[in-house]
């Protein structure tokens, strides 16, 4: 059930920030980052894979992890909570849109502008010179089996011999400096922030939230379980419980027929 006071109030809104995790592309069926080790990744931690060190440590290992997850990427599609989202930008007078996501679901599901905190799968770089690495065709690996633990060699900068990482943000590296402060910039002008399926673990993403409540921004969290906000510092003003594939679309639906 939508709360009739967020419908009016997104009806009415002139800037909406929204934030999202994981949790809007769990529906593509993209494993959230909790779950992201699945199959036989299980024995790994996340936070050791997605990190400098372990990747230094193991190339082969983290950039097999990371083509497992970008292979599951390119295959899925969006699904209606990126569909919906897309469609706000077109009855809300400003609309900013921060992820936390790696995937390119937004983007796809026709989203103008997506501030990525966390970088993406599809953007590596050369560890050294830091330029950009272009995937060569075909780009889906036909016989992929994403849930299989594969090693795979990273490639070299064809310009200074390093090796190409993935285009993500590691565990201990600092955020896109431009990117967060956009973010943290529009969580404290928006009239309402929709915060959707992230666990608030991750920091200093998890802080936005935190920064809106005390600019007085309205904060509603759309979430499988009502965990993710109820830290101490965030006032919920509404807290949906349920599938972003639902809700999201509901709540449109809703505000703007
Ligand atoms: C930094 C890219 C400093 C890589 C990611 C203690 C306190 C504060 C901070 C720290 C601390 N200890 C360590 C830190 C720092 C650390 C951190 O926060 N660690 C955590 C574990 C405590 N942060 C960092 O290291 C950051 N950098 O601090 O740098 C610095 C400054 C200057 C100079 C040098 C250094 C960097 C953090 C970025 C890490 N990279 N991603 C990759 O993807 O491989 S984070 C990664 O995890 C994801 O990108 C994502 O953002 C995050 C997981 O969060 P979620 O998206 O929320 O996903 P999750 O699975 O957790 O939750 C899913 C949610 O969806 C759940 O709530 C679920 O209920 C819900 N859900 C599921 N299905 C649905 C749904 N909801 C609705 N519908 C559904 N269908
Ligand atoms: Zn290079």
């Amino acid at each position: 059930m939508i709360p009739a006071a967020l419908i009016e109030q997104l009806r009415a809104c002139q800037h909406l920030a929204i934030l999202t995790g994981a949790g809007v592309s769990a529906e593509s069926g993209i494993p959230t980052f909790r779950d992201a080790l699945t199959g036989l990744w299980q024995r790994y931690s996340a936070e050791k894979l997605a990190s400098l060190a372990g990747f230094s440590k193991d190339p082969a290992l983290v950039w097999g992890w990371y083509e497992a997850r970008r292979q599951t990427v390119l295959r899925a599609i969006p699904n209606p909570a990126h569909i919906a989202i897309a469609k706000l930008a077109t009855y809300v007078p400003q609309v900013t849109l921060i992820t936390q996501n790696v995937d390119d679901l937004h983007e796809r599901a026709g989203s103008p502008e997506v501030i990525h905190l966390h970088g993406s799968l599809h953007h590596p770089r050369c560890v050294g010179c830091r330029r950009p690495y272009t995937f060569p065709d075909p780009i889906v690996y036909e016989d992929f089996e994403p849930i299989v633990e594969q090693r795979i060699n990273p490639p070299f900068c064809t310009h200074c011999g390093a090796l190409i990482r993935p285009g993500v943000v590691w565990f201990g590296e600092p955020l896109p400096v431009r990117a967060f402060s956009q973010a943290e910039a529009a969580c404290q002008a928006a009239d309402l922030l929709l915060v959707i399926g992230t666990s608030g673990m991750v920091y200093p993403a998890a802080n936005l939230p935190i920064l809106a409540s005390r600019a007085g921004v309205h904060v509603a969290e759309i979430n499988l379980t009502s965990h993710a906000l109820n830290q101490a510092d965030t006032h919920l003003d509404f807290s949906l419980i349920g599938k972003a594939g639902e809700i999201v679309p509901l709540l449109v639906d809703a505000a703007f027929g």
